[in-house]
């Protein structure tokens, strides 16, 4: 039978000293309990004295669930440690096999503590911004199974923001384009995450319900991959550009270090 606490531990260590570990055997965990490791492995770091910063949404657009063979939704916990600074030098030393994806941020304005429609999605939200996850699964070769990458905080580990905007109108359907040096590396469309980012709002407000938790007022909200992931390399400047022109959101961008 699983342990939590232990498992829990086996992860926050992975991750602290950047190396891969296996994934649990497959069937050996079930969602409540991977999402119970999750819990106590952030709990952790808070002990460590890292600060929660809100929550991120993983495999809300179709590309990401076919790159990784997942199928839901699922969701991870955020602390000030992961945040990068936009403009910055990130050093990939940091981390054990970094990802990046192309996505937007929320910043909430009132606590979420019930389910909400869509409609009402835009009341309890701040700002919006383009942002790029680091993704970097502990488990050896990016390779998990759902249960596995939820007890691995769905594979969290760094974030981007950029200029936030209150342009919430830039986000239907706007063009999305991760960028290595100037060049595409993926495109896309917000539209692919749940055909507008805003549900990922209202899909976050039943998440967090059921699982009986209030994100308070001016937490982050990363909706998940416009596109699929791009494995990052030492000494290239990335940049995620979300729409265009007049109607653009802005972009988010950083260097990595040189190895
Ligand atoms: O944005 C996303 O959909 C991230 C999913 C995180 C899991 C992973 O791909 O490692
Ligand atoms: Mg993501």
């Amino acid at each position: 039978m699983i342990q939590i606490a232990e498992a829990a531990r086996q992860l926050d260590d992975a991750a602290r000293e950047r190396r891969a570990v296996e994934q649990f055997a497959p069937g050996q965990l079930t969602l409540a309990q991977a999402y119970e490791i999750q819990r106590a492995s952030i709990h952790r770091r808070v002990e460590r004295g890292e600060h929660m910063k809100g929550i991120k949404l993983g495999f809300t657009s179709r590309q990401k669930m076919i790159q990784m063979g997942v199928d839901a939704l699922i969701w991870g916990l955020l602390t000030d440690a992961m945040i990068e600074e936009e403009g910055g030098v990130v050093d990939l030393g940091r981390y054990v096999h970094p990802r990046a994806e192309p996505e937007v941020c929320f910043v909430t304005r009132r606590p979420i503590d019930a389910p909400m429609t869509a409609l009402e999605a835009i009341d309890y939200l701040e700002a919006v911004a383009p942002a790029v996850e680091i993704i970097d699964s502990r488990f050896r070769n990016f390779k998990f199974d759902l249960e596995n990458v939820v007890a691995d905080n769905c594979s969290s580990a760094g974030l981007v923001v950029g200029p936030w905007t209150r342009n919430f109108d830039a986000l239907a359907n706007a063009g999305v384009r991760l960028q290595f040096d100037g060049r595409d590396v993926q495109v896309g469309s917000t539209a692919a995450i749940l055909g507008h980012p805003l549900r990922c709002i209202v899909q976050a407000s039943r998440l967090l319900h059921e699982a009986q938790m209030t994100l308070p007022a001016g937490s982050l909200v990363m909706a998940g991959a416009a596109t699929a992931a791009e494995a990052l390399r030492p000494g290239i400047h990335v940049q995620c550009q979300v729409g265009s022109g007049a109607s653009a959101l802005g972009r988010a961008e950083f260097q990595t270090a040189l190895a």
